[in-house]
């Protein structure tokens, strides 16, 4: 119908995707067989391509997902996989109208396995360049993140070798943020990380907060890790003064509604507080963050959220302009997407 013509054409801006959530079951068995990786014998899910996908409509938690998420990585081995991978999700996302898309990836899942980080990101920029080409009117980013399921040593090591590649400093890394296990994982636990990211002159920092965990973590990731930007703060509306907090300061909360609602964080779309973050003043952007697993790119998360909350045409324009505004690019760059 007209809103879904409406939503197609609607310039988007992508801030939450992981770029290993990325893999298709397809893929995923493709690169196993290439690569001569055996997946878990254990586990029906991986029978096939089939069972892997009917699994994925029954994660329990944030959790149960991550365990398949990281035994997906298992399969990419060099370059040319990640280049595979990227390129494919830059396809998809660019068929979607999204002109500026910001990557996540976790190095650290694949450094653990010996696959060096420069293997990551050489495959990656070399999708990038070709996307460069190809897509013209698509700018592309790339932000890694820490393991919270990891111990903090070891995010020290990733963010001492990131610093040392000289990556943030030469546009190759746009920020940096951290993912995976939330409850448990409370921001203090990751100051000194955030504080020498900081003093190095990181200038962009994000985290993953208010998914499962409650609103307090967003508020402390703020205070104590002085983050810009909070990926899901979808708890963040159980604390008023915080909405109010996220209003006046412009903290850009990167909302996946499809995301949360297959991962149980809340029984169905309607449970989301969009409305409430839009009468709010609250700035956020709509996004995929898994969509191989959660079953829709991002014009699919723009769609559900107006089957749930009929938005108007203002409302849309105002959550586009926000994602432009919250973006990390170039002012210039800013001006061109609006
Ligand atoms: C993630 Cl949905 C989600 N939450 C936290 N960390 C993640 N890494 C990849 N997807
Ligand atoms: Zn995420």
């Amino acid at each position: 119908d007209k809103l879904h013509q409406f939503l197609h054409a609607l310039p988007k801006c992508e801030h939450h995707v992981h770029i290993e959530g990325t893999i298709s079951p397809e893929l995923l068995f493709r690169l196993a067989s290439k690569n001569e990786i055996s997946l878990p014998s254990d586990d029906p899910a991986f029978e096939s391509p089939t069972t892997l996908l009917t699994r994925y409509q029954n994660f329990s938690s944030l959790d149960d997902f991550l365990h398949y998420y990281f035994i997906g990585f298992s399969v990419l081995l060099g370059a040319s996989d990640f280049e595979a991978l990227t390129y494919d999700y830059i396809s998809l996302a660019y068929a979607q109208k999204v002109y500026h898309a910001e990557i996540f990836f976790d190095p650290q899942a694949h450094i653990s396995r010996g696959v060096p980080y420069h293997t990551v990101i050489a495959g990656m920029n070399a999708a990038k360049d070709r996307a460069a080409v190809d897509f013209p009117k698509l700018s592309v980013e790339f932000i890694p993140c820490l393991l919270r399921h990891l111990p903090v040593p070891s995010a020290h090591g990733l963010l001492t070798e990131l610093l040392e590649s000289g990556h943030f400093f030469d546009g190759t890394l746009v920020g940096f943020g951290m993912s995976s296990t939330e409850l448990g994982k409370h921001p203090s636990l990751y100051k000194s990380v955030y504080e020498v990211a900081q003093s190095a002159g990181i200038a962009n920092l994000t985290a993953h907060y208010g998914e499962e965990g409650p609103s307090d973590y967003v508020k402390d990731a703020l205070s104590i890790l002085g983050v810009g930007r909070i990926d899901h703060g979808r708890r963040s509306v159980e604390d008023a003064e915080l909405i109010t907090q996220l209003a006046e300061s412009n903290t850009m909360l990167t909302l996946c509604p499809i995301s949360n609602v297959v991962l149980k964080g809340v029984d169905n779309m309607h449970d989301l507080p969009i409305r409430k973050f839009l009468d709010a003043d609250v700035r956020f952007s709509i996004n995929s963050d898994d969509p191989a697993y959660f079953g829709g790119y991002i014009l699919e998360n723009y769609c559900a959220v107006q089957e749930a909350f009929e938005l108007t045409v203002d409302d849309w324009g105002k959550i586009a302009r926000g994602a432009i505004a919250g973006s990390w690019c170039s002012s210039l760059r800013k001006e061109q997407l609006l």
